[in-house]
């Protein structure tokens, strides 16, 4: 029997546990165990419930153990830019703030009054998002930050609660804007803007490096299987690009989950007035990769107006309520402010619509269908775009993740982009996950190789546009 690989792998609507094998040069990979997230509303405020997600982490890993697992590797992942503030014990100060809670509304006009966001960008290569760590650091509790012995982000955390070390993984340390592009490390100025000591944080780690041993007499609730925890890609986009099984050199993607992650890899960061300007984003990739990436609303706005819906629909009933609709779809801006988080997304919809004299989209059909009509019209204009900046010419534009599966969604950005969508796997988050633990223990040994094992071992889904734009 092989090693067996498990990726925990947890987005904002929700987490798994996946098992992979590599068997007669095939990737396996089954769920152990699935779970949901989402922020807790307390006080006004929005917060992740991050010890509810370690006992499901546990409970996971009892399951393995159940199954006749008694030893693996462990990789994690999760979203970016959140943290935890821990004590001198160690002891978790306060749940983790949600990125989408209101407090850094102000943020991004107060930072401005220390440091331009012109040179911001230039030190950092990230866009401008208020929610990155910098800006929540910036309106943090300052009494909290004089108690806070060590700033953990959320997969880092997972780390350190399992092995008891404490790091700060590259991929993911990029999202916190506090890493200077140039030298790839933490950057004093901007720390000392956002009254952070450099002490407060953790040594930095590439992806791809041991954490430490499973410390399972911690947990004596629970039957676990020895393990060895792997530091990862642990930015879940990160993971979900590493395993995107992409070849050459012109392919473009989207990490289609509750966000749309729409770019290309680069070799090097690409920092300039005009990726300002478009707000593309330089993140870490594996491998001193850089993802040259732009955040596009996504399906949350699908997920929320189905959370709203008096019909529990499933994504797919909502898509062929939208099929199903013939109507003249306004043009909206998903990336509108007004979609972060609004308390009822229909309404904010409908909202921007009738403020602008557009048709407004009345039931759950056309909301739909406004939705994926735009995103993909969004998709469009955003690669003309990313090839501009980067100077490309795309062949490809593969999609991964939860929305690889979203047919409808699929085809219309074929017909918007004019390229061929390659759409899968729609677990690639977990599969990069297990690949970069599989580049650490040497079961393989390039990523090349594991894209190429991707291709062997799952099945992708084409899509040609209908007409030439
Ligand atoms: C996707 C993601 C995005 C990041 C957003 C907030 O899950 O990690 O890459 O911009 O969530 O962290």
């Amino acid at each position: 029997m092989g090693t067996t690989y498990i990726a925990i792998d947890i987005g904002a609507s929700s987490g798994r546990l996946m098992k992979s094998q590599l068997l007669d040069g095939r990737l396996s990979l089954e769920e152990i165990h699935r779970f949901k997230n989402g922020y807790d509303e307390k006080n006004g405020h929005k917060y992740w419930d991050i010890d509810r997600l370690i006992q499901e982490i546990l409970q996971g890993l009892a399951k393995l153990k159940q199954s006749g697992v008694t030893t693996c590797h462990i990789g994690i992942d999760t979203w970016g830019v959140d943290y935890c503030l821990l004590d001198a014990e160690g002891t978790l100060l306060r749940q983790p703030f949600c990125y989408r809670d209101q407090r850094t509304s102000q943020a991004v006009a107060a930072w401005s009054k220390k440091l331009s966001l012109e040179a911001l960008y230039d030190k950092t290569g990230i866009q401008i998002q208020p929610f990155n760590t910098l800006f929540q650091l910036l309106v943090e509790d300052k009494e909290l930050l004089k108690e806070t012995d060590q700033i953990l982000l959320i997969p880092d955390y997972l780390g350190y609660v399992l092995t008891g070390k404490g790091v700060m993984e590259k991929t993911n340390a990029s999202t916190t804007q506090l890493v200077n592009s140039a030298t790839g490390q933490l950057d004093e100025t901007l720390l000392s803007l956002v009254g952070v000591s450099s002490q407060q944080l953790p040594r930095m780690v590439e992806a791809g490096t041991e954490l430490g041993d499973l410390r399972r007499a911690d947990f004596p609730e629970y039957d676990l299987p020895e393990a060895k925890v792997i530091t990862v890609a642990s930015h879940d986009t990160a993971s979900a690009v590493a395993g995107t099984p992409g070849s050459g050199e012109d392919w473009a993607f989207i990490s289609s989950g509750t966000w749309s992650l729409l770019g290309a890899e680069l070799k090097a960061p690409l920092i300039s007035p005009s990726g300002l300007a478009a707000n593309y984003s330089n993140e870490g990739g594996v491998f001193q990769s850089t993802r040259f990436l732009k955040n596009i609303m996504g399906l949350w706005l699908i997920q929320e107006v189905a959370r709203m819906a008096e019909t529990p629909y499933s994504f797919a009933e909502l898509a062929e309520l939208a099929e199903r609709e013939n109507f003249e779809v306004p043009l909206i801006d998903v990336n509108d402010a007004s979609f972060l988080n609004p308390p009822n997304m229909g309404l904010a919809i409908q909202d921007y619509c009738r403020q602008r004299g557009l048709t407004v989209p009345e039931s759950t059909g056309q909301l739909a269908l406004t939705i994926y009509h735009n995103l993909a019209a969004c998709y469009g204009r955003e690669l003309t775009t990313l090839a501009e900046l980067t100077g490309k010419t795309f062949q490809n534009l593969q999609i991964v993740g939860g929305g690889a599966n979203a047919r409808l969604l699929n085809q219309l950005t074929a017909n918007a982009t004019g390229l061929t969508v390659e759409a899968g796997p729609t677990e690639a988050t977990a599969i990069g996950n297990i690949l970069m633990q599989m580049l650490t223990t040497g079961e393989i040994d390039s990523l090349e190789q594991g894209r190429e094992l991707i291709r062997q071992s799952f099945k992708l889904t084409n899509y040609y546009p209908e007409r030439k734009k």
